[in-house]
Order: structure tokens, then C-alpha cells, then sequence
């Protein structure tokens, strides 16, 4: 939780600074905030980036799988969204500053995530 708390304070001042990092392992604006309930709303979880999700169970104590109904990705944050696990099946794929109050067919549908700190 300290590490998401720092990771979040990094992403703060890059945007603020608003300079440009070289590609690292994990980039301070690569994340992607997920809510359980539409309009950022109910239980919510932030995954850091670059990454990948072949699966959302257990994720901070709780299984996301079929569950996300609404999503904020960071600065540097590219998504995209499978309609199954292992990045199978439908795809959406989410720019930075990205503010979604709902997902509309892939509402509660989401199984795997891919997050790049780059156009995919
Ligand atoms: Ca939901
Ligand atoms: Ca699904």
C-alpha cells in the first residue's frame, strides 16, 4: 500500500512537472484506477504499469474478474481491456487522462488488461 501511495505522489509531480521520462520498468503515470460500481464507484483498485493482466483474481485481496464498471488511466496510460482472460475475446483499448463513468457492453464483462506507457 506505501508503494501505490509513493507511485501515486510520483505521478502527481510528473504531472505537474510536465516533462517527459525515458522508459523505465514502471512509469509513475502508467496505471489505471478500476471501480467496482459505475461512476467511480464502490470498492475501487489501482494497477501500475507497464504491465500485464492475464487475469483479475485476487487483485488486492478481491477478484475483479467480471466486475469493473467504470475506469480512470494516469497520464501515461494506454489500456487495453479483454472481454475474457489471457487476453482473449473483445478489446477496448483506453487512452491517457481517460475518464469512463461506465463501459457500456463490456460493463462487468473485463478479464484481462494489458497497460503500456506508449501508443500499443
Ligand atoms: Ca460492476
Ligand atoms: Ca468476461
Amino acid at each position: 500500500m506505501k508503494t501505490l501511495h509513493v507511485a501515486f505522489l510520483a505521478g502527481i509531480g510528473l504531472m505537474l512537472a510536465g516533462c517527459d521520462s525515458p522508459p523505465r520498468m514502471i512509469n509513475p503515470g502508467c496505471f489505471i484506477e478500476l471501480f467496482d460500481g459505475m461512476n467511480f464507484s464502490g470498492a475501487a483498485v489501482r494497477l501500475q504499469g507497464p504491465a500485464a493482466f492475464a487475469e483479475l483474481e485476487g487483485m488486492d485481496g478481491r477478484d475483479w474478474d467480471n466486475e469493473i464498471s467504470s475506469l480512470r488511466t494516469g497520464p501515461a496510460c494506454w489500456a487495453i481491456l479483454y472481454r475474457d482472460e489471457n487476453f482473449a475475446d473483445r478489446r477496448i483499448v483506453v487512452p491517457p487522462n481517460a475518464v469512463l463513468s461506465s463501459l457500456g457492453s463490456m460493463d462487468d464483462q473485463i478479464e484481462s488488461i494489458r497497460l503500456f506507457d506508449h501508443l500499443p
